[in-house]
């Protein structure tokens, strides 16, 4: 039996592959069509303490190859909304465990809202989002390492349930260094890397326009074209955190081999976001038929045979 399961911060999932944040979880009914699917779990839209509408539309544009951009703001229905919806569906899968994800835009806003979960009976994963690029205003926290030391450093004063951060995608093997030198000084469950690649530019030449409305046009791309970056966050960040992070893996992922991939560079699980936007929840069915055929094929039984092991030419 090829089993695809996996386990982070002590907690089994029966599948590795799970939605991105943002992408069909905005409200109950896309979060129980999660509940329904092959999904090993899901992350519910990032939250911010009160329900936002986010940016003005067109705000996320289809591109061809399998791509988006989008700028969609933060719409989100706010943190209550979905603490309710993860503490009423732990009542129902004791069992399962989920990811619920805020963003806040100022640090206050972030404790407070860590504070509420911490509080609360949720006892689940939180994915902290320090990676939104679409806020007008606010710069990604990912990209100021003194601002991520800060906000963990007073998260860590009083959370004690199972954290993890998003973070933004790095282009130079000296932010690896840096920001895994500071994500090993906390007591983190997992880091999720990447989300979208942010503030890049889709020109149409037929209107000599941008194709979204909000900040004149910047958004972040996501989908197939993503994955080299995504593949080398996720490696460069397997090589430096200590053991006890896990790496959830997200961008690019459109087949099986891709989630395959992931894992070969270091991830324990995988988030499926612009594509999965595209198919809906079959996708967890395509996507898992096809990761066993390739594990088959190589004679892997599960992921842990294959998990991090990825080569260079100096092994
Ligand atoms: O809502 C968004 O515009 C958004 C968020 Br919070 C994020 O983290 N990543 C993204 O591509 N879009």
């Amino acid at each position: 039996m090829t089993s695809l399961a996996t386990s982070i911060g002590g907690r089994t999932f029966d599948n590795c592959m799970m939605n991105a944040a943002g992408i069909r979880c905005q409200n109950k009914k896309d979060l129980d069509a999660l509940v329904a699917s092959r999904a090993g779990a899901y992350v519910t839209k990032s939250a911010t303490p009160q329900k936002r509408a986010g940016n003005p539309s067109p705000r996320m544009h289809t591109l061809p190859n399998k791509g988006s951009i989008n700028s969609m703001g933060l719409p989100n229905n706010g943190l209550d909304y979905y603490l309710d919806y993860v503490v009423d569906d732990q009542h129902k899968r004791p069992d399962a465990t989920n990811f619920l994800s805020v963003a806040g835009t100022s640090l206050e806003d972030n404790l407070a809202m860590l504070h509420q979960i911490q509080e609360s009976e949720y006892h689940g994963f939180v994915e902290l989002n320090l990676s939104c690029p679409n806020v007008p205003g606010k710069p990604q926290v990912g990209y100021d390492f003194d601002r991520v030391n800060e906000v963990l450093d007073e998260v860590f004063k009083f959370y004690t349930k199972p954290l993890g951060v998003k973070l933004p995608p790095y282009f130079d093997l000296v932010h690896f260094d840096q920001i895994a030198a500071i994500l090993n000084q906390y007591p983190l469950t997992f880091v999720n890397s990447i989300n979208s690649i942010g503030n890049a530019l889709v020109v149409d030449p037929q209107t000599e326009r941008v194709v979204i409305r909000p900040k004149g046009g910047f958004g972040g791309i996501g989908g197939a074209s993503v994955k080299p970056t995504a593949l080398a966050n996720v490696r460069g960040l397997a090589l430096r955190l200590k053991p006890e992070i896990a790496i959830v893996g997200t961008g690019g992922i459109t087949t099986g081999v891709d989630v395959f991939e992931h894992i070969l560079c270091g991830a324990s699980m995988v988030q499926i976001g612009t594509q999965f936007g595209y198919e809906g929840t079959a996708i967890f069915d395509r996507l898992a038929e096809e990761l066993k055929a390739i594990m088959n094929q190589k004679g892997y039984t599960n992921i842990t045979e294959f998990r991090g092991k990825l080569k260079t030419f100096d092994d």
